[in-house]
């Protein structure tokens, strides 16, 4: 079997099946895009991944990871403008960091063609909110495209790619978590790699491409213009779709993941099924398909995930064209919430027409359910030996303030670490506004170090230039550890190989951060005595709390010839029950038996000691080879 670098370069038409996110790469490759850029963000990291599957020489784009979503669109834009097709992706809440540039795109002459391909969240899965990035597309006049399964996301982003270079605006391709992560058999073209044309085609003749006042007029009726264009290409175009089921009195109107799940709910349907017209442009929506659907049945539900965005424009559009039919949109505020999984279409329709589908009793749910899994730190991780020592000495009225990664779970017990989260950087701003008028409460602030570069530099830069008073405490762990250990600008490598590693001491020192402490987080006695310091010093302070990311260095570990597990034991002679390595420590492989006894879980200790000097009785031996080696 071919593997996935080898078989994504393959000429020759081929089917496989592969991952949302993997279909993508391939249909960049057979675009002809030439750069790609990301910051990691769920659920797009496995675009990356398929990307780092293909040896960097035979790569036939250049891709980065930038610094944060929004410099990855500067690049993609500046790439664009310069003839290459271009590609950006990234995460929902990414589009908000991207934002200041992104709804500028749409004025412009984008002459290479430019794809943004966002990884929106329907359900929360792993991001602070539950934002429906299609209002950004009526913001800054762009077109949507949204795939509802791999096959559709290969195809879809061809399209997106061809439309963006004919219009030469940015083309949305819109995906949502179960699209990205969803497998299915996909049938590849042919590869014909044209050879590449390097030419610099930049030519301000192409613009104007300076939007400043009045200048910006022109542009936008020139966007609001190719708005109605790609609206009538909507109507022609096969991205959208009928399912005829001879229904005359009604039809629902759906899009992306809805759409499969609709089709898996309708399988109980008793009576007569609805005629479905799936959208495969959701912005501009194609008016003429939409009337004729809208005339044509008496009741039309209009069924989407998350906000009423098709509704708003579907029913303004009947009052428009004066067409008497019910249109029924959200009808619960429930319906605004969670991914549209088979379960909840299925609800959404029962609540719509409830003779068309039986009401489940709550047992007979499709759903399997899944034990919950409470999320917590790795066996070793560095963060977890911070949180434990900082504990120690901050008093409990003293504020802390999260911010997002691996320690963002510094807030769950035991530590109780971060009492506020936002977004990725905004722990500095937020603890220099709790610091004001504040004679009594310390305030503590967390940040990760892909996020110090990300976002954070702004509000720490804001804390040494207006004299705020806290402490931030820089997570070091050398990567980008919650999305999946990728590099970024203190690692020393970047996706393409090693990099100028910029030590963020150094960084944080030309910025005029007069107090600065450093210290390894396993060293928690000497942590503990830092943080007092630095939380007792007056002004902006900072403790850089390093440990390596112990997953990643495991992983590396692992792969070495010769390597050998280790783990710590208890002295159950010695051990005095004081529970210290599990009610204050919190390391997962501490197991409690019902008479008291702890013992070492052998499949999850690492032996990187990290627990040793937290027993009060020294309980806990040295780290020694595990007896039975552990499958890396
Ligand atoms: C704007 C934005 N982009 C991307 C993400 C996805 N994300 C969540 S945590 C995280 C990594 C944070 O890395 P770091 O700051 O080094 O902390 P670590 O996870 O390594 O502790 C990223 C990229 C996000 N939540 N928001």
């Amino acid at each position: 079997m071919k593997k996935l670098g080898e078989l994504l370069l393959t000429r020759e038409p081929f089917s496989e099946i592969v991952m949302g996110n993997t279909a993508l790469v391939r249909a960049m490759i057979e675009a002809g895009t030439r750069v790609v850029a990301s910051y990691p963000g769920s659920p797009t990291p496995e675009i990356a991944a398929a990307i780092r599957s293909i040896p960097k020489e035979k790569r036939p784009f250049y891709f980065e990871f930038s610094t944060n979503e929004k410099v990855a669109t500067e690049l993609c834009y500046g790439a664009a403008v310069n003839g290459h097709l271009s590609t950006v992706f990234f995460k929902s809440v990414g589009l908000n960091v991207a934002a200041d540039t992104f709804v500028q795109l749409g004025l412009m002459n984008i002459i290479g063609g430019m794809v943004v391909v966002l990884g929106d969240d329907p359900g929360v899965n792993s991001s602070q909110n539950e934002q429906d990035n299609r209002h950004y597309a009526r913001l800054s006049y762009t077109p949507v495209l949204e795939p509802a399964d791999p096959a559709e996301v290969y195809t879809f982003y061809k399209a997106a790619a061809r439309l963006s270079q004919e219009k030469h605006m940015p083309v949305i391709l819109r995906l949502t978590t179960h699209v990205c992560h969803a497998k299915q058999r996909v049938e590849f073209d042919r590869w014909s790699q044209e050879p590449p044309d390097n030419t610099p085609k930049f030519d301000p003749d192409n613009g104007p491409y300076i939007p400043i006042a009045k200048a910006v007029f022109p542009l936008k009726r020139r966007a609001l213009q190719r708005l109605e264009e790609v609206r009538k290409w909507a109507d022609e175009s096969l991205l959208n779709r009928l399912t005829d089921n001879g229904n005359k009195s009604r039809g629902i109107i759906t899009a992306g993941l809805p759409f499969l799940s609709l089709m898996e709910s309708l399988r109980e349907v008793c009576g007569e099924k609805p005629n479905i017209l799936k959208l495969g442009v959701v912005h501009p929506i194609p008016k003429e398909t939409i009337e004729n659907f809208l005339a044509d049945h008496q009741e039309v539900k209009i069924l989407e995930e998350l906000d009423d965005f098709l509704e708003k424009e579907i029913k303004s559009m009947a009052y428009d064209e004066g067409l008497d039919v019910r249109i029924i949109g959200k009808t619960d505020p429930e319906d605004w919430l969670e991914e549209y999984t088979p379960d909840k279409v299925y609800a959404v329709m029962q609540r719509t027409w409830p003779e068309l589908l039986a009401p489940r009793s709550p047992d007979a749910k499709g759903k399997s359910e899944v034990s919950p899994r409470p999320a917590q730190l790795c066996p070793g991780c560095g963060h977890r030996s911070a949180f434990y020592a900082i504990k120690k000495a901050l008093a409990e009225t003293d504020i802390t303030v999260a911010d997002i990664g691996c320690h963002t779970l510094g807030f769950l017990p035991p530590y109780e670490m971060g009492q506020l989260l936002m977004c990725m950087g905004a722990s500095p701003g937020m603890a220099a506004g709790l610091s004001l008028f504040n004679d009594s409460r310390r305030v503590v602030a967390f940040l990760g170090d892909s996020t110090f570069f990300h976002a954070g530099l702004p509000g720490i830069i804001n804390s040494v230039f207006n004299r705020h008073n806290f402490t931030l405490i820089l997570m070091e762990n050398g990567t980008t550890a919650m999305t999946g250990h990728q590099p970024h600008a203190a690692s020393g490598s970047n996706f393409n190989g090693p990099a100028e590693k910029i030590p963020v001491r150094q960084v944080l020192e030309g910025l005029g951060v007069r107090h600065i402490f450093e210290v390894d987080t396993y060293q928690q006695a000497k942590l503990t005595g830092m943080v007092k310091e630095a939380v007792e010093t007056d002004g902006f302070s900072v403790v850089i709390a390093r440990h390596p990311c112990m997953l990643k260095f495991m992983r590396e570990q692992r792969k070495k010839p010769g390597y050998k597990s280790r783990q710590v034991d208890i002295d159950q002679e010695k051990c005095r029950r004081i529970q210290e390595c599990i009610a204050e420590f919190g390391c997962p492989t501490f197991t409690q038996y019902p008479d008291g006894r702890i013992e070492v879980n052998p499949d999850l200790c690492i032996g990187d000691g990290s627990c040793i000097r937290t027993c009060p009785a020294e309980a806990i031996g040295i780290p020694h080879i595990a007896e039975e080696p552990v499958e890396g």
